[in-house]
């Protein structure tokens, strides 16, 4: 029986090259999102790939459909090994002084409420199983704040915190944790920062290559295929004109 990962916010982004990457790696794939047509698209795509695929449309937000999703899984989609906590996202790049209330709720209720429900509800089973591996993924935004940055500069901190507060909170078994943490990586992460303006989001890969999805999964895989006694505790993966979350040297 092939091992079982989950990916949240499998429906775009990293978190579809996570899921694409991870079903490549012979996983059977529980697939989550908000947008049901994206989901069976990638399942068939999986599917495809010989390996058994299990969709979920939920919001990481709503604390009760996560429950109902994972409480109600079939018997044989329990046993979870690999937890990707990847749904998140920024909303908004205003001064913290004049930031939207709404983009910090959704930031902070997706980022760090959303990532801890998932934990809530799956590590227990890995727990007593005494095996699995959750893969958070965090940000360089959450190493340290740049300008307009502030609220998911912190959500990102709080990943961070989280990954490490739970890796110190399962040392006795043999359950590993990874924060990986990508700088610019090109995917709807800037058009959703922006609420849509595309050409803005645009302006932030200008005159750098900027990392992909996949070049983010393959980290991930790198993490989760380690050897067993090897816990990769964290990665911080930038561009390579890239040195920090403020410095990006453009051509
Ligand atoms: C995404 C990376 O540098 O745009 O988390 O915040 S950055």
């Amino acid at each position: 029986m092939n091992k079982i990962a989950l990916v949240t916010g499998a429906t775009s982004g990293i978190g579809e090259a996570c899921a694409r990457k991870l079903a490549i790696c012979g996983y059977n794939m529980i697939i989550t999102g908000r947008k049901a047509d994206h989901l069976d698209a990638l399942a068939r795509e999986l599917a495809a790939l010989g390996v058994g695929v299990f969709t979920l449309e939920f919001d990481v937000r709503d604390r009760e459909a996560a429950t109902a999703a994972i409480q109600g899984l079939p018997p044989e989609w329990q046993e979870i090994d690999v937890l990707v906590n990847n749904a998140g996202g920024a909303w908004g790049l205003e001064p913290e002084y004049e930031g939207n209330y709404e983009d910090w709720d959704t930031m902070i209720d997706t980022n760090i409420k959303g990532l801890l429900t998932m934990t809530r509800l799956i590590v227990p089973g890995m727990v007593e199983r005494n095996r699995g591996h959750v893969v958070n993924i965090g940000s360089v935004a959450g190493d340290a704040a740049y300008a307009g940055g502030n609220v998911y500069c912190a959500t990102k901190s709080a990943v961070k915190a989280l990954s490490d507060g739970l890796r110190i909170d399962v040392a006795h078994t043999r359950v590993r944790v990874t924060n990986i943490k990508p700088g610019l990586v090109e995917t709807n992460f800037s058009v959703t920062r922006f609420h849509g303006d595309k050409e803005r989001a645009d302006g932030v890969y200008k005159g750098i290559q900027p990392l992909t999805g996949e070049d983010i999964a393959e980290c991930v895989a790198f993490a989760v295929n380690a050897p067993e006694h090897v816990q990769v505790a964290e990665l911080l993966v930038l561009a390579t004109h890239q040195a920090s979350g403020s410095v990006i040297h453009r051509q």
